[in-house]
């Protein structure tokens, strides 16, 4: 479904793999994130809840963010940002991830970033975030212009309210 070939960087992978393991944020659970048929159209995406757990490691980070879709189906290819000079897409299924080379936004659907799920990986810091920091992330989509956020540093245990 997604395509293209996925692993490229291995040994980055199972380096980050690993590290966050450590960072729980790759625990089981998460949903996937709503259905929706592929529909024609342009896709038109909104990013809310965006947000940033002060990382316990100098190197490494976890981000999470939803977007939101009211029209046709898209994919997020990259996410780039000046905090780190490599950003890997993480995908959770049956309590495993692993990196990919996009995520899926259903047509009239949404693509789901949390804790336990699918989440952005950062790695190769440029420093390490405290909380109350913005963080600029720009995101990269298959169809839709590039998209930029102000991403806040939360505490390393912060939970969004539903
Ligand atoms: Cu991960």
């Amino acid at each position: 479904m997604t395509g293209g070939a996925h692993l490229r960087k291995t040994a980055a992978a199972s380096l980050a793999v690993g590290l966050c393991a450590a960072l729980a944020a790759c625990g089981p659970g998460g949903d996937d994130g709503g259905s929706g048929k592929d529909g024609g159209g342009r896709p038109k995406l909104s990013v809310s809840g965006a947000y940033l757990p002060q990382p316990s490691m100098d190197d490494m980070a976890a981000g999470f963010l939803t977007v939101r879709n009211t029209g046709g189906a898209d994919r997020l290819t990259s996410v780039t940002t000046p905090l780190a000079s490599d950003v890997t897409l993480h995908h959770t299924t049956d309590n495993r991830m692993k990196q990919v080379s996009s995520l899926d936004i259903p047509a009239n659907g949404r693509l789901e970033l949390a804790g336990g799920g699918d989440h952005l990986m950062l790695t190769k810091l440029t420093h390490r975030p405290k909380v109350g920091e913005k963080v600029e992330f720009t995101l990269h989509f298959a169809t839709s212009d590039p998209i930029e956020i102000k991403v806040p540093v939360e505490p390393t245990t912060y939970r969004p309210k539903d």
